[in-house]
């Protein structure tokens, strides 16, 4: 699965405030259990990932019902504590998000 993502950190490892809260652009890749970030499409075929990855392993993955400012948001809790906002650009490309990560 892959496709344009907006995403913001909500939390750090171990559930701390994240610092950094903007709203961020990717090309999202998930190889695996491996969610990896890129610049854009270009950025992917080059494989120069642009922000760590992160690894989807036990986490869990929902609709960000709650979320109302942004469409399609979904939330993503890492088995580490971390948390992630991601936005994606419709409907069926977010719910194709919830079921991929939920799969590991
Ligand atoms: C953040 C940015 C985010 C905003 C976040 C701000 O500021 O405006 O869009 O989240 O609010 O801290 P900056 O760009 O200066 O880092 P929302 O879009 O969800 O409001 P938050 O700290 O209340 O999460």
């Amino acid at each position: 699965m892959e496709g344009l993502l907006e995403r913001k950190q909500e939390l750090q490892s171990g559930g701390k405030k994240a610092t950094i809260r903007s709203w961020k652009n990717y090309y999202a890749v998930l190889f695996g259990q491996l969610l990896c970030f890129f610049q854009d499409k270009k950025g992917y075929s080059e494989k120069f990932a642009v922000a760590p990855p992160v690894n989807v392993h036990q986490a869990r993955c929902e609709v960000a019902s709650d979320y109302t400012k942004k469409k399609f948001v979904l939330r993503l809790r890492l088995h580490d504590g971390a948390e992630f906002l991601l936005e994606a650009p419709s409907q069926s490309e977010m719910q194709d998000w919830v079921s991929h990560i939920n799969r590991y």
